[in-house]
């Protein structure tokens, strides 16, 4: 201990802290934070404002508004908190969770807009600090502007509302609480298995307050993000029982990318043939032409990966939190035989399923895993299965794509043509609507860093801003944001962002006139699709009148993006090209046949019917919904 200390505020010691902080994984050192987004009311501006402009990184931040490599900690100007949070995560998961954003907010409205971006990070494990300011912590002459005064006390404020959705919450109720609180922060958000939405609550007076800080906490820090080796007594009960197995099918989820495993993944696989199906996280852990591919698994999975999976006897989960739309809602894996070993580095994940757990960061595992099985192959059979699902699944892609619908062309062919303009390492980028499902099953994956569908949280909204964030973080690829007109509607603003920040986005704007998956949803419980266009409200009351004079083409123009709009798919192919030739950010605007689903593919998917009801349709889906229920078993 030196002993020496710097005065300064809170505010001016949590931001030059967090400009000193660093990750390191494979001896690879890189920022913790590349800046800090941020909207600024009364209960932030004195702070952490003032305290953002004092450390203001220098220089221009390098082409497409990078993230500058300099000192201090540069501020982004945001226009919703909640895209904020949402670009911070697309970053976050971009960057395979090294690296991220922190988000700084006034008090009330600004810090619960946080919430559902909070909720999103966590539930997709990716790490994002939220610095919500609070009230005066002091409580002279309270309610302060937007104080909620809480019956719980004057302890409970907005931002406890934070808690459940992160993965580690504190308030600084004075300036000496800071060292120790930011550790932690820092441990929780540099830990593969703890990472999520990380909270620090900012009391405004709190924040302006100066403290004598030792000059230790200022200095340069790395974090070392571990990559956890398998027990090796585990990893052997994991071999005895896939040498025993004679249908074996791996499951790669969103821990095999963001471990940088997929070429351990591909060792695997060309030494045992084992074949491999996707979640939407692991999406891309293998290209989509190689033969031990079956694509994306489950309620929206390939008719091979499914198939398969119907008849495996053991499933090896890679980095995967079994999510139902994997597991078909528990109905997928139905051999009665089938066990489970999950490599994972959480162990809440390595368990499901009463698996053989391997708790273990997934290319370390998947390493050993190759060595210790040595020669083990699967069966020969069974490998060339596989092979045989991918190129007929690849040939029935290739009928979507150039299905040839009229006059409207139909959502699969906007995605082939879009797979078409992006080059094989370029982002396609979607959260919720009938897209991510039709991307899961069709999209021709080149790279493993090429499919950012959100799928944890499918939140509507994620799309913009989540693109925003991975443009930040890899400004050498184009961005396809697919975005359906109800999700545009959600949360656009960051268009305005991408606009001042001179970041390029391709957003494709798909135009079916209301809440299409959730129609289809509706229908198929026997409610016709009920709440689901966009209409004028008709005579009876329902949604079911004129279109509606609604202009989103002209909306995103507003924002400052040039827009292309287009009707027919060779028109698409061309504004395409246009978008990549472009350096600004462009919106394509494409109305499509909301009529014209994906039919290939796809599994159950459990979604409760009303067991009782005046309705006729209702009553036949309840009765397809309970033959189908016996299909859900529990993995014990
Ligand atoms: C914030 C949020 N609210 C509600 C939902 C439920 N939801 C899932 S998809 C969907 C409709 C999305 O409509 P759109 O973006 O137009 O895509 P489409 O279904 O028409 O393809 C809704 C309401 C959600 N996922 N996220
Ligand atoms: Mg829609």
């Amino acid at each position: 201990m030196s002993g020496r200390t710097r005065r300064l505020t809170m505010a001016q010691a949590l931001v030059e802290f967090l400009a000193n902080q660093h990750s390191e994984r494979d001896g690879r050192e890189q920022r913790l934070f590349a800046g800090c987004f941020g909207i600024f009311g009364h209960g932030n501006v004195a702070g952490v404002g003032q305290a953002l402009q004092q450390y203001a990184a220098g220089g221009s931040g390098g082409a497409q508004g990078a993230p500058s490599e300099g000192r201090g900690l540069r501020y982004y100007q945001a226009r919703n908190e909640q895209g904020m949070v949402h670009a911070a995560a697309g970053y976050a998961r971009q960057r395979n969770r090294l690296a991220t954003f922190a988000c700084t907010t006034s008090i009330g409205p600004g810090a619960t807009n946080l919430v559902t971006g909070a909720a999103t990070a966590t539930i997709n494990r990716l790490p994002v600090l939220l610095l919500p300011g609070d009230v005066f912590a002091s409580r002279v002459g309270p309610p302060v502007l937007q104080q909620l005064e809480s019956p719980g006390g004057p302890e409970v404020t907005a931002n406890d509302c934070l808690r459940p959705v992160s993965r580690y919450w504190d308030r600084i109720n004075r300036p000496e609480q800071l060292p120790g609180s930011l550790l932690e922060a820092m441990r929780v958000l540099t830990d593969p298995a703890e990472t999520g939405a990380v909270t620090l609550a900012l009391p405004q007076d709190v924040q302006t307050e100066a403290f004598d800080y030792p000059e230790e906490l200022f200095r340069r820090r790395v974090w070392h993000v571990p990559r956890p080796v398998p027990e090796p007594a585990a990893l052997a009960r994991a071999v005895e029982v896939l040498r025993a197995a004679r249908r074996p099918l791996l499951v790669a989820g969103g821990g095999v990318i963001y471990a940088e495993a997929t070429d351990a993944l591909l060792a695997l696989v060309e030494a045992t043939g084992i074949p491999v199906a996707e979640t939407y996280a692991g999406k891309g852990s293998l290209p989509y032409d190689h033969p031990s591919a079956l694509g994306a698994i489950g309620a929206t999975g390939t008719d091979g990966a499914n198939a398969m999976a119907r008849e495996a006897d053991v499933v090896v989960g890679v980095g995967t939190r079994w999510s139902d739309f994997t597991t078909a809602s528990h109905s997928v894996f139905a051999n009665p035989e089938v066990r489970f070993v999950n490599v994972n580095v959480a162990p809440v994940d390595a368990f499901k399923h009463a698996a053989h757990p391997v708790v273990a960061d997934a290319r370390v595992a998947l390493e050993a895993l190759g060595e210790a099985l040595g020669g083990w192959r699967a069966d020969d059979g069974w490998r060339r299965a596989a092979a045989e699902h991918n190129r007929a699944w690849d040939a029935a892609v290739e009928r979507v794509y150039r299905a040839g619908h009229g006059p409207l062309p139909s959502q699969g062919e906007v995605i082939g043509a879009v797979n078409d303009a992006a080059g094989p390492r370029d982002v396609v980028v979607c959260a919720a609507g009938s897209m991510p499902a039709d991307l899961h099953k069709l999209w021709r994956t080149r790279d493993p860093k090429g499919f950012h569908v959100e799928y944890g949280n499918s939140c509507m909204g994620y799309e913009i801003p989540g693109g925003l964030g991975i443009k930040l973080a890899a400004p050498d690829r184009e961005v396809f944001v697919m975005i359906g007109d109800a999700s545009y509607l959600m949360l656009p603003q960051e268009l305005v962002t991408a606009v001042a920040e001179r970041v390029k986005l391709i957003v494709v704007l798909v135009q079916n006139h209301g809440y299409a998956s959730i129609g289809s949803l509706s229908a198929a419980t026997g409610s016709g699709g009920f709440g689901t266009r966009f209409r004028h409200r008709d005579a009876d009351g329902a949604f079911e009148g004129d279109p509606l004079p609604v202009d989103l083409a002209a909306n995103a123009a507003s924002l400052g993006a040039r827009v292309l709009s287009v009707r027919a798919v060779g028109e698409l192919r061309d504004a395409l090209k246009t978008a990549r030739d472009s350096d600004q950010t462009v919106v394509v605007h494409v109305e499509t046949d909301p009529a014209a689903y994906v039919t290939i593919g796809g599994a159950w998917w459990d979604v409760a019917v009303a067991e009782v009801s005046t309705s006729e349709p209702v009553r036949a889906a309840r009765a397809g919904y309970e033959r189908n229920r016996q299909t859900q078993r529990p993995y014990l």
